[in-house]
């Protein structure tokens, strides 16, 4: 198949899941086009089956906010003539799905007829998509698309306590390539970070509030007065600088160390002990599940969809929201006790297994294979 892909570039979620299905579909024989603004970050060594096209937005005095819809939508009707597209695949409802339908409709005139199918993957729904500001274009372009998907139960059922949604909304989760993270801890990067053989707590986000990063650390902080650790964090967003001077304020800053955007995650999950995620929300949990792959426990918040990842007291310990105590009390359990943290890393990496990529991708591939034949049926003959 022909397929464009259009996703945030970024190390969100979304175009994490998106770059890693693009290529594991090039991985299987198929032509994989990536439509968006800039090559996305794990986007990177050279496949001869995959494309990338950059979504230009020119500069004009007139815009405050250059029209990135349109420069999308216009790019896609290029794309889409130029490369003979299969079907469109957009992640993340905002504004991808009203791209798509636009470029589907101009396309339409011209008697190019190519489906979209949208997949949801979470604050496209829960926290931006259903602001009123949104709201009636994110209903109106999630029931024009051909399939929807979400990543997870929790989200469908969001989805649809949000939206008025008609149309049947596919569950296909995430998925870890098992392989991949599967990797033994580089010792002299573990020596780095912990010298003395120290416990290493790990949290990986984009630091928006959604993340809570404060329970990260105040629970670190707890940790810490029992159990020789450092903390490691990974990524970046407008809730660093606060989770800095915490840190500080709290007398952690030693034992804690920031380091920013990273490329080569499975080197630094693989030398992690605990992996902390106490989100307000999380669709599914992504970073968990990497972790898990790389045989991390995860101490998490019971929010959303992350029950349906981790199952508590197995591979991991789920608290109720802002539960700083419940997670620093499971961590200190599990980091004192060696044979129960290698029983929860193991179970940890067994239940990855359940979301491998071998499992997941063939469920896309069988949606778009049946989203490809209702469009045929549809055309006249
Ligand atoms: O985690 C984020 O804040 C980024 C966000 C995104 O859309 O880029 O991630 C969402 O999609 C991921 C992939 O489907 C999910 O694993 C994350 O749980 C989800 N984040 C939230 O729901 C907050």
């Amino acid at each position: 198949m022909n397929i464009g892909i259009v996703c945030y570039p970024t190390f969100g979620g979304s175009g994490v899941l998106a770059t890693e299905l693009g290529k594991a579909l090039a991985d299987k024989g198929h032509i994989v086009h990536f439509i968006t603004y800039q090559q996305p970050v794990r986007l990177t060594g050279f496949s001869a089956n995959i494309f990338f096209h950059e979504v230009r937005v020119p500069a004009y005095p007139l815009f405050d906010f250059p029209p990135y819809e349109t420069a999308l939508a216009s790019t896609l009707v290029d794309v889409v003539k130029n490369n003979n597209i299969d079907l469109l695949h957009v992640h993340y409802a905002i504004p991808h799905a009203s791209a798509a339908f636009m470029a589907k409709q101009i396309l339409a005139e011209q008697g190019i007829h190519v489906p979209f199918i949208t997949t949801l993957h979470g604050t496209d729904i829960t926290l931006v998509g259903k602001d009123k500001t949104y709201a009636p274009v994110v209903a109106f372009s999630i029931n024009k698309s051909d399939a929807i998907t979400a990543v997870s139960d929790n989200l469908r059922a969001e989805t649809h306590t949000n939206f008025d949604i008609q149309k049947e909304i596919s569950v296909i989760h995430n998925f870890v390539d098992i392989k991949r993270f599967s990797k033994t801890p580089m010792d002299a990067f573990k020596k780095v970070i912990a010298p003395h053989g120290e416990k290493i707590i790990l949290h990986a986000s984009n630091f928006r509030k959604v993340k809570r990063i404060a329970d990260v650390i105040y629970t670190f902080n707890k940790i810490n007065k029992t159990i020789p650790s450092k903390l490691l964090l990974v990524g970046d967003g407008p809730e660093r600088p606060m989770a800095e001077e915490l840190c500080r304020e709290l007398g952690i800053f030693e034992d804690t160390r920031f380091v920013g955007k990273q490329q080569d995650m499975e080197d630094i999950y693989a030398i992690a002990d605990l992996f902390l995620l106490p989100s307000e929300y999380e669709s599914f949990g992504l970073s968990a599940l990497e972790a898990m792959a790389a045989g991390s426990p995860v101490v998490a918040s019971r929010a959303g969809g992350i029950p349906e990842v981790i199952t508590h007291g197995v591979n991991g310990f789920l608290s109720e929201i802002g539960d700083v105590e419940s997670m620093s009390r499971d961590s200190i359990l599990l980091l004192s006790n060696p044979i129960m943290l290698d029983q929860f890393s193991k179970a940890a990496k067994m239940q990855a297994k359940i979301f491998d990529i071998e499992n997941i991708v063939p469920q896309y591939e069988a949606l778009y294979t049946k989203v490809l034949t209702n469009a045929s049926a549809a055309q006249p003959q």
